[in-house]
């Protein structure tokens, strides 16, 4: 398979003036005709004229009317062209109900629809398909369907006929196209410019009870990014349609977003409070990307965190906005460990911007997106808040329209505030995460504070060079006082130290606050010194690490001594999570114990071996040990939080509802799950019937639980991926894989769905005891599906063979099995580009 490099980008010889496209939709032979008005690019050295095109049936070809017959490959054609503008025009065959992959035109449930990001839309028509090639589609669709939708305004519509004109100039990827048997919910807003936009959820028949959340989401990211980005919507239409089978999560086409339906519809009695937060966030995303990804665009795919980063970073905006700020900057963090760390510590490490790749689709990553997001926070901190409101004002004032790269980008800061932010521009060039170590020492009425950082060497980055480090501190003292409020080091050596003065006695430094950088902090605290933390740091972020520091430790503890943990910490955790005062969602993620992945990777950073049976047991014990040591507490805030309003999915309730499942966790390691029993049986919603459905399971009294659950839900397929997750996810390791294997035998595990493969999947390979048993039972099962999904959807599998990426961790046996595995997966008979490169990637 080609490389591609970002070293080697050219324009496209040729300008699109304007694009035409005629549908006739049929299950197995759909027509498409396309009518492209070209002219030569003069800022372009190549004229070749290749046009992308992969499972096409070419019928005709013109060039001003006059019949061509170009070169045809199974990635497109080239036709001699004239020296001046010039109308192509095709018709094409297309077979979007044998179109299993999901790129491209496809059917899900009877209905026609696209994804075209990345490279789908050559899966449509012969085209230039690539982002930086923009221009004015309008589009005809013609099909026996109630609904015929495509981007921008409508223009006419008839029965089975509808035309579309979309005004802004856009790359082929944004394109869509819907048919089918819908139902609309619909809305309205206007815009701060006056603009009345009508606003669509379309959705399938039976599914309109669970628009109205989606919906209000909607409007308040449309309000959002008026109020704090002042960017305004630009169609007079916006509609959203749900689609049962998608690969990724949502897709921002212009004006005709599609979503994957587990992350649009949403009702209280079917989606847990993290769904509904999940829905609100993901409809913000694709709202914004209208202006950050639609207005303005990335030059080349190795752009896509010019997009990415940003829009996720702007979402979580959106989400402390409407929640609470330190309870997302916290989730965040865990999530960032838990897959992005160990993306950028093995194997698959890439920089923010990738610099090679071979399927575009690999490098929709956590690294892309997540540290992505995490990069623009840095340069917002370094900034300041006013500054950064600066620079993007000039960003869309200078790049509207454009397909913008990172050096544009970070020229805008750069102009906007006279900083050089050449060293910055690491953190887009370089992978890995760096590790960040302190020492202190304190003298007289000064304290000083030493900082090392180092990134380790990796494939894609050899020879990492320092990078800029906002570092956000405070100094705590010894009564508990705050004695230096939050300020913001700014460390660009490899070492460096800085001195505080006018000390009265020795604080405690309370660093990188709010997780000011994606970093691995090493700063050598004494237990009771986190403990003093965890009681007094102001930071809510920090106050949180102090205590998750403390589990961790003595986690490891339990591994490596026996099931000793220190009094002072469960006695300080106990004084947080009782602490009125407190939002009750915040205490519930401080009794959130560090993953059993997080303990792996930590164990490995000192240098051993993680064994993750011994993980699962002191993990177990753990839990064990707070049930006993806070069991006068947990009944009290059961109770205490338990919610008499009707049901709400706002941070206030979910925060709740969190703590007090929480409470029910533990006690239902000492009950034989009895409270979850009548919790179960008297849940009108899904957060509580689902959270006390897993503690029966744990009890061992899951069987009736499970059976009555199916048989309310089993019409209910997003309920069902539910039901099928959770027994994986609850099994016991030595059980996990048999039960991922049984469920596979269940008559509605239809495998071809992403989200029911990855309901059982997916959960197996987060299960960590379970996948990575001794046995190798995990290693085998993960390895027959994958090869076999490979067969008919590459982009999924390529992306679960990530469950394989930490293989070196482990201890020889289980490596020896794995590799048997990546072997065996890599030795299959047309294996797709996209699962071969990943398993190269991870083999080594
Ligand atoms: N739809 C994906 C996202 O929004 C890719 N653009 O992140
Ligand atoms: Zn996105």
């Amino acid at each position: 398979p080609q490389t591609i490099y970002l070293s080697d980008y050219s324009p496209f010889g040729y300008l699109v003036d304007s694009v035409s496209l005629i549908f006739d939709l049929a299950p197995h032979t759909t027509r498409v005709k396309s009518r492209i008005a070209f002219r030569p690019n003069p800022d372009a050295t190549d004229g070749t004229f290749f046009l992308h095109g992969e499972a096409l049936t070419l019928i005709s070809a013109t060039i001003d009317g006059a019949p061509v017959s170009p070169d045809i490959t199974p990635q497109g054609l080239i036709c001699a062209v004239p020296d001046a503008p010039f109308v192509w025009e095709s018709e094409v065959e297309i077979d979007p109900a044998n179109n299993t992959a999901l790129e491209g035109l496809y059917m899900s449930n009877g209905m026609y629809c696209t994804q075209c990001e990345a490279e789908g839309f050559r899966k449509i028509t012969y085209y230039p398909d690539r982002p930086d090639v923009m221009a004015i589609f309008d589009v005809t669709i013609n099909g026996p369907h109630p609904v015929l939708l495509s981007n921008g305004n409508p223009v006419k519509s008839a029965p089975d006929t509808a035309q579309w004109h979309d005004p802004w100039p856009k790359p082929a990827y944004l394109f869509a196209l819907v048919a089918g048997d819908l139902v609309a919910h619909s809305d309205s807003f206007t815009t701060m410019e006056g603009r009345h936009v009508a606003l669509n959820l379309y959705v399938r028949p039976g599914d309109e009870g669970k628009c109205d959340f989606g919906m209000r989401a909607l409007k308040a990211s449309m309000k959002w990014d008026e109020d704090v980005y002042g960017r305004a919507y630009d169609l007079d239409l916006f509609n959203i349609v749900a689609v049962d089978d998608f690969n990724m999560g949502a897709m921002e086409n212009k004006g005709l977003n599609i979503f994957n339906s587990s992350v649009v519809l949403a009702s209280p009695e079917t989606s847990t409070d993290m769904n509904f937060e999940r829905i609100e966030a993901i409809i913000a995303h694709e709202y914004f990307h209208n202006w950050t990804g639609n207005r303005i665009t990335c030059r080349d795919w190795f752009q896509l965190c010019l997009k990415e980063g940003l829009t996720v970073f702007r979402d979580s905006q959106f989400t402390c906005d409407m929640r609470s700020a330190p309870v997302k900057r916290i989730s965040d963090v865990i999530d960032l460990r838990a897959r992005q760390f160990p993306e950028d510590q093995g194997p698959l490490a890439h920089p923010v911007r990738p610099e090679s790749f071979q399927e575009i689709n690999n490098f929709y990553t956590a690294t892309v997106y997540e540290k992505g997001a995490e990069v623009i926070g840095m340069l917002r901190r370094l900034v300041g808040d006013a500054a950064y409101a600066r620079a993007l004002d000039l960003y869309f004032d200078r790049h509207d329209g454009d397909a913008a790269t990172i050096e544009d980008w970070l020229q805008v800061f750069e102009d906007t505030t006279d900083r050089d932010l050449s060293q910055f521009k690491r953190w887009y060039t370089q992978a890995g995460t760096p590790h960040l170590h302190v020492s202190e020492s304190f003298e007289l009425d000064t304290l000083t504070l030493t900082l090392r950082q180092e990134t380790p060497p990796s494939a894609a980055t050899p020879a990492p060079a320092p990078l800029v480090i906002p570092i956000a501190l405070g100094l705590i003292g010894p009564d508990g006082e705050e004695v230096l409020d939050t300020r913001v080091l700014e460390m660009t050596k490899a070492e460096q130290s800085f001195r505080f003065t006018g000390l009265d006695a020795q604080p405690i430094a309370s660093i990188l606050r709010g997780f000011s950088a994606p970093v691995i902090l090493h700063h050598d605290l004494s237990d009771a010194d986190r403990v003093h933390l965890l009681a007094h740091d102001t930071d809510p972020f920090n106050r949180w690490e102090a205590g998750r520091t403390l589990a961790r430790k003595a986690l490891l503890g339990i591994i490596e001594r026996g099931t000793q943990v220190d009094a002072a910490y469960l006695n300080g955790l106990r004084a947080v999570i009782t602490d009125e005062r407190l939002d009750p969602a915040y205490r519930a993620l401080m009794m959130g114990l560090p993953s059993q992945s997080d303990l792996a990777s930590a164990l490995h950073e000192r240098g051993q071996t993680p064994d993750p049976a011994a993980i699962h047991y002191a993990s177990e014990a753990m839990r064990d040990i707070l049930a006993s040591h806070l069991a006068d507490d947990l009944q009290a805030l059961y109770h205490a939080h338990q919610v008499s309003e009707p049901y709400q999915p706002d941070a206030d309730q979910s925060g709740q509802r969190a703590l007090s499942n929480a409470m029910l966790s533990l006690i239902s390691r000492t009950d034989g799950a009895a409270l979850a029993m009548r919790q179960f049986q008297g849940a009108d919603n899904m957060t509580q019937q689902l959270a006390a459905l897993a503690c029966g399971i744990r009890a061992g009294q899951g069987d009736e639980m499970l059976a009555h659950f199916e048989a309310q839900w089993k019409d209910d397929r997003l309920v069902m991926d539910k039901w099928f997750g959770l027994q994986v996810h609850e099994a016991a390791p030595e059980n996990a894989a048999a039960v991922a294997k049984k469920l596979t035998e269940h008559p509605d595990f239809n495998w071809k769905n992403p989200n029911r493969f990855r309901s059982v999947f997916g959960m197996l390979a987060m299960h960590h005891a379970g996948f990575h048993h001794a046995s190798g039972a995990g290693y085998r099962l993960l390895a027959d599906w994958l090869i076999r999904l490979d067969a008919v959807n590459p982009q999924t599998t390529a992306r679960m063979c990530s469950a394989f990426q930490t293989w070196r961790r482990y201890d020889p046996d289980r490596q020896a099995i794995i590799k048997e595995q990546l072997d065996r997966i890599l030795g299959t008979e047309g294996l797709s580009r996209d699962s071969a490169e990943m398993l190269t990637r991870i083999r080594g």
